[in-house]
């Protein structure tokens, strides 16, 4: 039985990645911090045959620790601070976790591996935050990277770090350039989920307006749970590589409150949606749209779901949680 670690377990998309190793017939192990974290219920309670090890990705010790109790063939690494928008008001924070908390993780697994450092193999998520400053479009593994934020700067930091580790050990440790995925369980904070939410309580007159940023960005928006096969399938190649993750297509906000209205019968939102400079970034990244070719030819990796289709489960699944009368966003999350 393969076994995997996985760091950022509490998130989107370490439950989702948990899930796929389950059913794959991996034994999986997940790095939890804090001493008390409450979302440790929501991971045991969607995926009970998880194994918890308390570890911060800013502790070495902590995280050696759990890769010797886990012994993984695979590590994942997805814990990071990852809300853009939070990572100018805490960068050394975001520094800390989102780009040394990746040379942590690095070390952890090169001196678990010993004189096999390619035994454990490992997967850095990174992101299309990467490319920031618009260079080309579409953006490939070959785009200059430019990033716009302190996340971004830290996230480039993680991935070439990922690289060097490559060159330098052999460790067979790949790069996602994953761009956004989003679903049913992602963040309030995150502007799909953020929308997706306030439709629904508007739609059950429950909220009157939403107070949105820039409405002009545009993203490849995809589905979580088809960007997780996607990590698993690079740890699968002979070789380690980096591969981005996209659909090819982009949208603007406007786009997504667009077809979020529209599910719940509004053709004109404007009425509910005002803007404050509260939520614009103090420099954007403007155009994100992905060329995942190499991912397709060489992994054989697809999405499935498409942007409309996207937006109207995430409204459609929000619609049901209220209706349900859940009151905590760890249960909006499951
Ligand atoms: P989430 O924000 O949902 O999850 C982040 C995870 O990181 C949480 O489990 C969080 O734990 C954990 N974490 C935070 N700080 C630490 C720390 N100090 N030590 C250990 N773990 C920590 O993110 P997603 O699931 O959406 O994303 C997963 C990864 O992929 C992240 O690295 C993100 O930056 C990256 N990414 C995401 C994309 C997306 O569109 N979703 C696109 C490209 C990259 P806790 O619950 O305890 O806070
Ligand atoms: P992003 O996602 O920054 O791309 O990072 P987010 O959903 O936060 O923002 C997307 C775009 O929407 C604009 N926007 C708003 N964003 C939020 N959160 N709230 C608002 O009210 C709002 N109004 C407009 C933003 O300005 C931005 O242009 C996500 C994270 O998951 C990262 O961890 C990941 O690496 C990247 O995706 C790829």
């Amino acid at each position: 039985m393969p076994r995997a670690l996985i760091t950022g377990i509490t998130g989107q998309d370490g439950l989702y990645l948990a899930e796929l190793l389950l059913s794959k017939g991996y034994e999986v192990h997940g790095v939890l911090r804090g001493q008390n974290n409450p979302k440790r219920e929501l991971v045991e309670r969607v995926v009970p045959d998880v194994t918890l090890h308390t570890g911060d990705l800013t502790d070495l010790s902590s995280l050696m620790r759990a890769i010797g109790r886990a012994q993984p063939d695979e590590f994942y690494n997805l814990g990071a601070v990852s809300y853009v928008a939070y990572s100018w008001e805490n960068a050394h924070v975001t520094t800390e976790v989102t780009g040394n908390g990746v040379l942590n993780a690095l070390e952890a697994v090169r001196l678990y591996a010993g004189d096999d450092p390619s035994r454990v193999r490992f997967y850095q998520a990174s992101s299309s935050e990467m490319f920031g400053k618009v260079q080309e479009v579409p953006q490939s593994e070959k785009t200059l990277l430019w990033p716009r934020s302190p996340y971004g700067v830290a996230k480039v930091y993680g991935h070439y770090m990922t690289i060097n580790y490559r060159e330098s050990y052999g460790m067979h440790a790949s790069s996602g350039i994953l761009f956004n995925h989003e679903s049913p369980r992602r963040g309030p904070e995150f502007v799909t989920r953020k929308v997706s939410l306030a439709v629904a309580r508007i739609a059950l007159g429950q909220q009157e307006k939403v107070t949105m940023g820039n409405l002009d960005a545009r993203r490849d928006w995809g589905f979580a749970g088809d960007y997780v096969e996607g990590m698993w399938r690079m740890l699968q190649q002979p070789e380690a590589d980096d591969y981005v993750l996209a659909t090819g297509e982009t949208h603007s906000i406007r786009e997504l409150l667009d077809v979020a209205f529209s599910q719940v019968g509004i053709d004109d939102w404007e009425p509910y949606v005002e803007q404050d400079p509260r939520f614009m970034r103090p420099a954007e990244v403007d155009l994100l749209i992905g060329d995942a070719s190499k991912a397709r030819e060489r992994l054989g990796w697809q999405p499935t779901v498409r942007f409309e289709e996207l937006v109207r489960m995430m409204v459609d699944a929000d619609l049901a949680l209220l209706r349900e009368g859940a009151r905590d966003s760890g249960g909006s999350r499951s």
